[in-house]
């Protein structure tokens, strides 16, 4: 699934530590989370004694090749520790998500948690969101260019992903995603405001007070446990 990285085994096996028998999980997708879906299976051996619910296809894939019992969010489940992983975290552990296109369950399945971790590489922390990435938005493909003309607004670079194919990349609920180049004075707070007000906009990579710590690891095999500064609350 994917290249070995000691920073991301890492910090993987840290948030296998952090799983308890009979928890209900809500597992995100990428490399990151598929090593600790790996992890969870080296650790109960004979099938994890946990329920999960994953956030891709290729997430639900590898957790059913992996022996862990998938289950739905239908209403009434409570998921008691999401796990993920991020493409940009900040000093506020604000992050940049959906590299991988899967950030609309993502944020679906993190909300409906009580606790959520990240779990990433070091290397993924900046100084400011989009330093590094573009931010992806996920809209309806009805209508996207007038979508990206009013995005444009506020964010005037905004790239149609492509599939490998060079057709629109579609996403597992099938939408389009714009990848969008943050301007360096960028507000992410206002920003995700303002991207949540506008029609054909379904969600974006903006996920802002809703990890508690973040699990970084590092390429010695150390992880750091990264939780944001004094007087800052979850939402
Ligand atoms: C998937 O859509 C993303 O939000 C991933 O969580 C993010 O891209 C991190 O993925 P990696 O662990 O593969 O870097």
């Amino acid at each position: 699934v994917s290249a070995a990285d000691p920073s991301r085994e890492a910090a993987a096996r840290a948030a296998v530590d952090l799983i308890e028998p009979e928890m209900a999980l809500g597992i995100g997708s990428g490399r990151a989370v598929w090593k600790v879906i790996d992890a969870i299976a080296e650790r109960w051996p004979g099938g994890a004694p946990v329920r999960a619910v994953a956030a891709s296809e290729r997430t639900a894939e590898l957790a059913r090749e992996r022996g862990i019992p998938l289950v739905e969010l239908d209403g009434s489940i409570e998921l008691d520790l999401a796990i993920d992983g991020a493409d940009e975290i900040d000093p506020e552990l604000r992050l940049i998500k959906g590299g991988g296109g899967a950030l609309l369950r993502e944020k679906i399945v993190i909300s409906a948690a009580r606790r959520f971790v990240v779990v990433a590489e070091d290397s993924k922390r900046v100084e400011r969101l989009g330093a590094r990435f573009r931010l992806p938005v996920e809209v309806v493909r009805f209508g996207w260019r007038e979508t990206r003309r009013r995005i444009g607004s506020f964010l005037p670079d905004a790239e149609l992903r492509s599939a490998d194919d060079d057709e629109p990349y579609v996403t597992d609920e099938g939408h389009y995603i714009l990848d969008c180049l943050l301007p360096a004075d960028v507000d992410p707070d206002g920003l995700a405001d303002d991207l949540a007000r506008l029609p054909g906009v379904v969600d974006h990579g903006l996920f802002i007070r809703m990890a508690e710590q973040a699990l970084l690891g590092s390429p010695d095999g150390s992880v750091e446990v990264f939780k944001p500064k004094a007087g800052w609350e979850l939402a």
